[in-house]
Order: C-alpha cells, then structure tokens, then sequence
C-alpha cells in the first residue's frame, strides 16, 4: 500500500519533485547511524545503506532497486560543522532546512559568542536563523537578557519562550514554516521545545545533571519528524563544540556592523588588531561597539582561517598520496614490462 500522503507529510512537494527523474524512487533521510540510514520513502520507513554517500538528515535522496541511496539530490542549503577530526573536515548536521532556531536558554547568562558563532554557521548554511531563548520562566533578569540577545541579532528575530509554561510557543509557530532545525549546546532545552511543537513525546530528554549545566548526550541521533501544524522538524544533539567550516560569508553578514566600520579603516585587509587608523578600534574606543563583540569576530576570523589552511593541507596531502599511489603503480607496470 502506497500512502501518497506520507512523503508529502515529510516536506515533500513540487520543488523536490522536480529534483528527481520520472523513475527515480524519492526519499528522504530522517536519521543517520554509522553507515545507515533511516529514510522515509512514499511506501513507508526504511533503512538504506549510504554506501560512498556521506548524507545527513533532511537530505532527499534517490534509492536503488535495493533500497539503498543511490544519489543525494542537490541541497538548497547545508549545515555543518568543523570537526577535530584528522580524517574529515566537515561533519554534516542537517540538510535542506529553512529555518534554523538557535536555542539560548535564560537559566544562566546567555552565551553571546555562541549565537555569534551558529549564526554565522545557519549564514553560510543558506538557512533563515531565528534566536529562540529558552527557557525564558528560569531567568533571572528576562529583559536584560533579552536586551544582551538583541545586541547580537543584527535583525534576526528574537523570541523567548518556556516550555514548561507554553509561554511563547504559538508565537513561535506563527514564524515557521518549512523544513525546521532547532540548534544549541546541550541542556538548553532544544528536545522539550521539539516535544512541544509536535506535542507528544517523540525525542528523547535528557535531565541536566546536578550542579551543572551540561545535559547528558542522549539525543545522539539526528532526527526529522514532521510537525503537526505543518513542516518538518530536525532535534539536532547539543555539540560541545561548533567549529566553523568554510563560513567566510557567514562571518561578514553576522558581523556586518564591524564589516560597516571596517570600511574606514586605513588599511584593507586592517585586522582591527592596533593598526594605525583603525576605524574599527575607534568605535571600541567611543563605546560605540563592545570590545567583546569585536574579539569573538577577530577570533571567529581567525578560527574559520585556520581550519580553511587546514582543509587546503589535508587536500594537498592527499593529492601527494594519490600522486605517490599512481607513481608506484606505473613504476610496477615499466619493472613488469622490462623484463
Ligand atoms: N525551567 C525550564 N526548564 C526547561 C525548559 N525546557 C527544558 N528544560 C529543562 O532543561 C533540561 C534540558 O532539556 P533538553 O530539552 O533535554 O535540552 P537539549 O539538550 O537542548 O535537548 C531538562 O532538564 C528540561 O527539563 C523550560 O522551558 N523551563
Ligand atoms: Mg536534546
Ligand atoms: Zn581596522
């Protein structure tokens, strides 16, 4: 039994269609585990093999005759992360999302640095980023807080919101559409938020441990599911760490204040470090720009062009191996032929 409903409930519709042949079997990936995948396809839920296909959830994808991913169709926008990994660069969260809410919970002072950061990550991705604080009955200071988010935003929306007394939950609903991720470290209460807007308990919570504010890492898997009021919704796990990846773009449009000021600065490629007739240090000086902010962009910058040189290594390397692989092969093949 075909439920024709079913792929369109996962986001499926004339733009997706027109991603694939007239033959191919449309899926599209809810869940990724070592090497497998869970897809949903128009027939019902499956697991596919990735094969050579490195896919994340949100991600359509074409299946073979044996149910396995045969190709991973253009994305409209991509999010990942840098990892520390010797063998990779890039660690894919969630494909072909729109939205993407950065979760900042208001039980302790928000981490302005870190919304900088997915910020610029959800910039590079091509995802719409909305700021949701959560957890807005435990502040201690709600406007302040607010007030700190907002001096950060550069216009992205800011929402607060509880899910333990629903307060700001419609507003929020109101603002989505599309495919939905919900971003932000561990414990901020991006899964309880999940639970709220589908409105059963479908993601795992996980309770934070006493006396800190790191929650334990239950939600390993990424996950789709579609929303009732519409849309689809990916629960990503809290990352200890956001590395920046090839986000350049990213970086100038949440930092477009200083990008504005860099304009006057004497030098062009001025690293707002101490060079002479910095425009950028003169708005520090004038308190027209917070010295926290100006570092968190110079260590962003730094941090995005270091992995970049990395990234750029590693591919070099990689090509002196493959040139090696290839020498040592016509070598064998001359030593067979001579004699
Ligand atoms: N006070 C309060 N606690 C919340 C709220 N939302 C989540 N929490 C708690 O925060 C902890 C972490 O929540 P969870 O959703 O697992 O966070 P995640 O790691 O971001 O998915 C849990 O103990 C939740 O009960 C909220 O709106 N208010
Ligand atoms: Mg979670
Ligand atoms: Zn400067």
């Amino acid at each position: 039994m075909v439920d024709s409903d079913l792929l369109h409930r996962y986001g499926f519709d004339d733009s997706v269609a027109a991603l694939f042949t007239a033959t191919e079997r449309a899926a599209r990936v809810v869940r990724v585990d070592r090497g497998e995948s869970t897809v949903v396809a128009a027939d019902g839920e499956l697991r596919a093999r990735s094969g050579q296909h490195v896919v994340c959830a949100g991600d359509w994808v074409a299946l073979d005759e044996n149910g396995d991913i045969d190709r991973i169709t253009e994305r409209r926008s991509l999010i990942q992360r840098a990892t520390v990994s010797a063998r990779s660069d890039a660690q894919l969260l969630a494909a072909n999302v729109d939205t993407a809410l950065i979760a900042v919970p208001l039980d302790r002072d928000p981490a302005l640095g870190g919304v900088e950061r997915y910020l610029a990550l959800i910039w590079e991705a091509g995802s719409q980023p909305v700021i949701v604080a959560t957890k807005a009955d435990a502040a201690e200071d709600l406007s302040s807080a607010l007030a700190q988010i907002h001096s950060v935003a550069m216009g992205v929306p800011v929402l607060s919101l509880s899910a333990a007394t629903g307060a700001g939950i419609d507003e929020l609903i109101e603002l989505l559409s599309g495919a939905v991720a919900v971003l932000g470290p561990s414990g901020a209460g991006k899964s309880t938020l999940a639970n709220a807007l589908l409105g059963r308990n479908h993601l795992a919570t996980n309770a934070v441990r006493d006396g800190d504010h790191r929650g334990r890492h239950t939600t390993v898997a990424r996950e789709l599911v579609p929303l009732p009021f519409g849309g689809t919704l990916i629960d990503t796990p809290g990352l200890r760490s956001v590395g920046l990846w090839d986000a350049g773009a990213g970086l100038e449009q949440t930092f477009a204040d200083i990008e504005e000021l860099a304009r006057g600065c004497r030098f062009s490629d001025c690293a707002h470090g101490g060079e002479p007739g910095c425009a950028v240090q003169r708005a520090v000086d004038a308190d027209e720009l917070p010295e926290r902010r100006l570092e968190s962009y110079r260590k962003l910058t730094r941090e995005n062009e270091w992995m970049a040189d990395r990234s750029d290594a590693r591919k070099q390397a990689e090509r002196t191996r493959s040139v090696k692989v290839q020498s040592r092969a016509l070598r064998a093949m001359y030593r067979e032929r001579g004699h």
